[in-house]
């Protein structure tokens, strides 16, 4: 290790992460899949197992104590994100499951409400399954036609084909800001501009982004923008959508239920005020104020300091995967610093399966991803059936990306020696 490297993020950190500290098949735990999801720091777990000893009631509908400090927390990370975010006003931040909620809140509520035959929503062909398949649902209902926006030769978004899709049948625009396969972060900015000067609304996925990189929604000018709490050291079972408030207000309810009405009567019922016209039922309280906890654990770390340490591991794992034999990285690659491109790389080696590699890594500890990672159309396009993929986080060393490199070369060896 040299002297730079000791002082890293990482090492004042880690202690943070109890689950990272523990031996799998008898080796140090070297974790690399956060973009599946993330680890969680004790202040995370910790204001969960809080909630649920000390404050567990119902939000929003009792006058007793525990009721007041569940709605004061749950509120109160409400107010977190909008900051986090820099949301106009905290009514722009509606509790979802995940991203994959929020994005059908989206495409339910506006989508089939806004959308007629002919029209047109742009996406691009390396979206998750999560912003294809809502859009198609609707598409089919609406009679709206999908156009996907495709790839550079070196496999980043093609913003010049995006303009030349951009038409006046455009009524929609459904972008991933960092895509969890190719790696690449997409120009959202120019997007929008470009989108907003045809009168056309764009929805920013930004599961991969929020956890990495300070994201200011206003500076963006995203109308709405989704992610999800599990993959920014929060919990599973949370996630929001940001929606600028003018659209929400005008969008219909997504689902039906307590929590979400004014009045109801017989014959009807009246909504209730943003936020909660968007939140029926009981939502994830005590997620949600883990959520908070997590977004306080990544603003007292500085999410430029994390984005800055993590283009530093990017650059030192392209600099080790450059070594790897017969290795097929997908997406762009990042400048020698480390810059335009997200800490995860999707891989295939010539001739072994992802999933084989993968079951390799683990025993020896080594915990990476592999399959189609929600991107099949994506790997379609590489006429690859899936990949393997390494991806990290501000938790992650020098010396893991090391090990892994070093133990990938070994299983490369193995299967090329048994392969002959
Ligand atoms: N990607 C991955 O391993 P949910 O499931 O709703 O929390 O997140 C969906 C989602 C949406 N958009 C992007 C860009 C994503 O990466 C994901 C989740 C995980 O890459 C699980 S497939």
């Amino acid at each position: 290790m040299t002297a730079i490297q000791e002082k890293t993020l990482a090492s004042e950190i880690r202690a943070d992460f109890p689950i990272l500290h523990q031996e799998i098949h008898g080796k140090p735990l070297i974790y690399l899949d956060s973009a599946a999801t993330s680890q969680k720091p004790l202040a995370v777990l910790d204001a969960l197992s809080h909630y649920y000893e000390k404050d567990n009631a119902n939000v929003h509908r009792g006058a007793h104590s525990l009721s007041i400090r569940a709605t004061e927390g749950y509120e109160g990370s409400r107010d977190k994100l909008a900051k986090f975010v820099n949301a106009a006003s905290r009514q722009e931040i509606i509790f979802t499951r995940n991203a994959t909620e929020a994005i059908n809140l989206v495409a339910y509520s506006w989508g089939l409400n806004h959308l007629q035959p002919g029209d047109e929503i742009i996406t691009s062909v390396m979206e998750h399954h999560s912003n294809f398949v809502p859009w198609q649902i609707i598409a089919k209902q609406t009679g709206a036609v999908i156009k996907y926006v495709p790839l550079t030769e070196n496999e980043d978004f093609d913003l010049e084909e995006f303009k030349a899709l951009l038409s006046e049948k455009t009524k929609l625009v459904a972008l991933v800001h960092v895509s969890n396969t190719l790696g690449c972060i997409n120009p959202v900015e120019e997007v929008i501009q470009l989108a907003h000067e045809k009168g056309v609304k764009v929805l920013v996925d930004a599961c991969q982004s929020v956890p990495h990189m300070a994201i200011d929604v206003q500076k963006m000018d995203c109308d709405w923008l989704v992610a999800s709490g599990h993959k920014m050291c929060g919990p599973s079972g949370v996630g929001f959508l940001y929606g600028k408030q003018a659209i929400l207000e005008e969008m219909p309810p997504f689902l039906g239920g307590g929590e979400m009405i004014n009045e109801v009567f017989f014959d009807g019922f009246t909504c209730g005020e943003l936020p909660h016209k968007f939140e029926a039922g009981t939502p994830a309280i005590g997620e949600a104020i883990a959520l908070g906890a997590a977004v306080d654990y990544l603003t007292s770390i500085g999410m430029d300091k994390i984005h800055d340490y993590e283009q530093e591991l990017t650059a030192h794992l392209f600099k080790k995967l450059a070594e790897v034999p017969n290795i097929r990285v997908y997406g762009p690659l990042p400048s020698k610093e480390g810059k335009g491109r997200a800490s995860l790389a999707a891989f295939n080696v010539e001739g072994i399966h992802g999933s084989d590699l993968s079951t390799l890594l683990d025993q020896e500890g080594i915990a990476i991803r592999s399959g189609h990672h929600c991107t099949q159309p994506l790997h379609r396009l590489f006429e690859a059936s899936g990949s393997a993929r390494v991806s990290l986080h501000f938790y992650n060393t020098y010396e893991e990306i090391d090990q892994f490199v070093k133990i990938l070369k070994e299983t490369i060896d193995f299967f090329t020696n048994i392969m002959g």
